[in-house]
């Protein structure tokens, strides 16, 4: 496995040179983030990106993301425009050395949270879901943490009222229509597409989510069989759906070839419904077998990137809602911790 750790490029608190430092550390994973969603990115603000990462002692292999205009999940307007975009994206990165694209198919929210703030016991705080204040939402009067600047409320009704129309298997078939377009160019320029789940795996708002268990992935891999049509492993996102069986996941996809990129984070179900908290990586902090999910990838054969998600906010870090420095680093010596521990016993 590679280990990668997100950065948010020039404008992230986080020093490219204290990522270096985190041990066994090979790159970041990064976007272009002065481009509108569905445009082009210009080859020199992918050039750029590189020679700060390079200049740094890191690879920059994993994009996370290129993000799917809301028209292509809708399969409307100027749909075909933006995939050609998306087509361009593709063979610029790959020109600059990327090797995987994460990218997600959620209609308008990519996350949902109802807090970013949840006490822990411990005294640090982390990203929650919960399911009575879920209840207590207006969806006409939407506020929602971390969401609140990316639309105005006007913006997001007519969002959700586009929606209304669009059923779960229409937007599939969006999906598989953007993919029949995207993969062909994947293939010719060797860069593998990595779908990231639902996050929380199920519908939110009636907004339909295609993404979210075994089954859906089945039919992803079904429709368009080439595996650089695969699959970005986000234990933390399938791992809020109970029902999801995360050890016999990694075992069957990466088995398939299917999973290029893994994020581990561990998530703690706090009630009987479908509250949860986000914690610290370790197995004993949540509800999730960290161990054996990682055995898993190493007994099939996993070798693409990995990267620790989300981590609490500790030592008083008050960094960005779930990618402060501290926690993540933590978790990636957990993570390096457990592969060496998984190959050694493999051999
Ligand atoms: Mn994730």
């Amino acid at each position: 496995m590679k280990l990668t750790f997100r950065w948010y490029g020039e404008k992230d608190s986080i020093s490219l040179k204290y990522i270096r430092q985190i041990p066994n550390m090979s790159g970041v994973v990064t976007a272009v983030y002065d481009t509108p969603v569905g445009d082009a990115w210009s080859d020199k603000s992918v050039a750029k990106l590189k020679e700060l990462c390079v200049g740094s002692g890191l690879e920059m292999e994993v994009i996370e993301s290129i993000p799917v205009h809301e028209d292509i999940k809708m399969g409307c307007g100027k749909r075909d425009l933006y995939i050609e975009n998306y087509c361009k994206n593709i063979r610029t990165v790959a020109k600059h050395g990327v090797k995987c694209v994460c990218y997600n198919f959620m209609p308008v929210f990519d996350w949902l949270r109802t807090t970013m703030h949840h006490p822990n016991k411990d005294g640090s705080d982390s990203l929650a879901y919960s399911y009575e204040d879920f209840l207590k939402v207006d969806p006409n009067n939407l506020h929602l943490p971390g969401w609140d600047e990316s639309y105005t409320p006007e913006e997001l009704q007519e969002l959700l009222k586009a929606y209304k129309n669009i059923s779960h298997a229409q937007l599939f078939d969006n999906l598989v229509y953007f993919l029949k377009k995207v993969i062909p160019v994947c293939e010719e320029v060797g860069i593998n597409m990595a779908i990231h789940p639902d996050d929380p795996p199920w519908d939110i708002f009636g907004l339909p989510r295609i993404i979210s268990n075994e089954k859906d992935l089945d039919a992803l891999f079904a429709a368009v069989p080439s595996t650089r049509n695969g699959l970005t492993l986000c234990t933390g996102s399938f791992g809020a759906g109970r029902k999801n069986n995360l050890v016999r996941m990694a075992e069957k996809y990466t088995a398939q070839g299917r999973v290029h990129f893994v994020h581990l984070r561990n998530v703690l179900w706090t009630d009987d419904k479908d509250s949860f908290c986000e914690v610290g990586h370790c197995s004993k902090d949540g509800s999730l077998n960290m161990a054996a999910i990682v055995k898993a990838l190493v007994d099939n054969g996993f070798n693409g990137y990995v990267r620790p998600d989300h981590g609490r906010n500790i030592w008083d870090e008050g960094g960005k809602p779930g990618y402060g420095l501290y926690d993540r680093a933590l978790g990636a010596a957990y993570i390096n911790g457990l592969f060496e521990a998984a190959q050694y016993i493999k051999k």
